[in-house]
């Protein structure tokens, strides 16, 4: 395609020209009123600017030829819905008047000009492009697809998620060769989610483990959390519960731990550094478990981390936990999940259900960082706000009811 510029007094003046250069088959892409000459902004002159185009074949002389370009087969059909559009409305333009004289030679900041406008176009068929990819997937979904794509998106599902989703959904409306209704979709949406949660479904406190640690950033409930599970594991398991606490760091930490060991006559060892493991461990001899408490820290901290990490020594089997808040934005629990990750960690436990309605940074990062979920808390009483983690509950609270959505 040849695309070139001429500025003229009037249309029907660049009309002719661009039949003399380029041909019949000419098209005007765009004219635009443009202001040249004048001396510090006066007296200028009204000019009008014409882009017009041709596929092949056309005469050399006159305008200004800009480069050639080699659009790809999607931008020229593109490209082609432009000039169609272009030749429609500037049909009644196309009138043949004689010839006239060639623009003057190429200037430094005419050159400068016409790169400005070649990047207009491209920008403009690249634009076009998307779009119509837009607008053609937009068309091929029907309304319950878009209707459930929209409630996902409002979850804050993954968009890699979403995509994937809607694909192998629409594979299956194609296998089954009709559209699914919003009950038979969200039915096989349902089914779809739970398969890929099927390897993190029903996770818990390993049974191996003697020692867990809980981690996590500030305020996120895991001291909290460590009280319901004591309760859990002494009441439905039998386990004799030891606490150990590490959290020196905030001023009554150690005594919101103590409340709930005197509660639940769990016995409590409290260590400053490191080096004070062995001795806990030593006064927990006789413990079948022990929930280790930590301080919360901004965990998006490298150094924080690596701090916590180094408390996390112990020779019995051991697991940590990465307790996250529901209420945290997804994409800073994923640099937390991300920092912890790293370090081998691959359980997590999600609290402050009871407090949003949004639970897709959940599927993000069990599916992204293959964290296993392992419990979910849903409120500030201890013990009964926590259960574990199933995968059908769960994705029932993602995807809402197909009929409200
Ligand atoms: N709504 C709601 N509140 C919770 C939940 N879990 C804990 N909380 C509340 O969150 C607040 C902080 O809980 P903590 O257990 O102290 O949190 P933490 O992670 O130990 O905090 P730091 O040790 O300071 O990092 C308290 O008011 C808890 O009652 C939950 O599942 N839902
Ligand atoms: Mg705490």
């Amino acid at each position: 395609m040849r695309v070139k510029r001429y500025i003229v007094n009037a249309l029907p003046e660049a009309v002719s020209m661009i039949r003399t250069d380029l041909g019949k088959d000419a098209v005007i892409l765009e004219t635009k009123e443009i202001k040249v000459g004048g001396f510090m902004g006066m007296f200028r002159k009204k000019r009008m600017e014409v882009i017009a185009a041709v596929e092949s074949g056309a005469s050399k002389q006159g305008g200004t030829e800009l480069p050639q370009r080699k659009p790809s087969p999607e931008v020229n059909a593109v490209v082609e819905q432009i000039l169609q559009t272009a030749q429609r409305s500037s049909a009644a333009a196309a009138v043949m008047e004689p010839p006239a004289q060639p623009d003057p030679p190429v200037s430094d900041k005419r050159m400068e000009r016409e790169q400005f406008i070649i990047n207009e176009i491209r920008d403009l068929r690249e634009y076009m492009v998307k779009l119509s990819r837009q607008q053609s997937d937009l068309h091929a979904l029907s309304e319950p697809m878009l209707a459930l794509k929209e409630r996902l998106q409002e979850q804050e599902l993954d968009s890699e998620w979403i995509d994937k989703l809607i694909e192998a959904l629409s594979e299956s409306e194609k296998s089954a060769d009709r559209v699914y209704d919003r009950v038979e979709l969200w039915g096989e949406a349902k089914h779809m989610l739970e398969e890929w949660l099927q390897p993190y479904n029903n996770a818990e406190i390993s049974r191996d483990a003697r020692v867990v640690h809980f981690v996590g950033p500030t305020g996120v409930g895991k001291t909290t959390t460590i009280a319901k599970l004591a309760a859990e594991q002494t009441i439905k398991r039998g386990r004799n519960v030891g606490f150990i606490t590490s959290d020196t760091y905030r001023i009554a930490a150690v005594d919101q731990l103590r409340t709930y060991a005197n509660i639940l006559n769990v016995p409590l060892e409290v260590v400053f550094s490191p080096m004070d493991l062995p001795k806990a461990y030593k006064g927990l001899s006789d413990r079948d478990l022990i929930l280790m408490d930590t301080a919360g820290r901004n965990f998006r901290s490298e150094l924080h981390v690596s701090e916590v990490i180094s408390l996390l020594q112990s020779n019995e089997p051991n697991e940590t936990v990465l307790v996250l808040s529901l209420t945290g934005k997804t994409a800073d629990m994923a640099i937390i999940a991300e920092r912890f990750s790293k370090y081998g960690i691959q359980k997590v436990l999600f609290t402050k259900l009871d407090e949003t309605t949004v639970y897709g940074a959940i599927m993000n990062l069990i599916l992204k960082y293959g964290l296993h979920p392992t419990y979910l808390a849903s409120g500030q009483n201890v013990p009964d706000d926590i259960e574990r983690f199933k995968a059908g509950k769960y994705v029932e609270l993602l995807l809402g009811d197909a009929e409200h959505e």
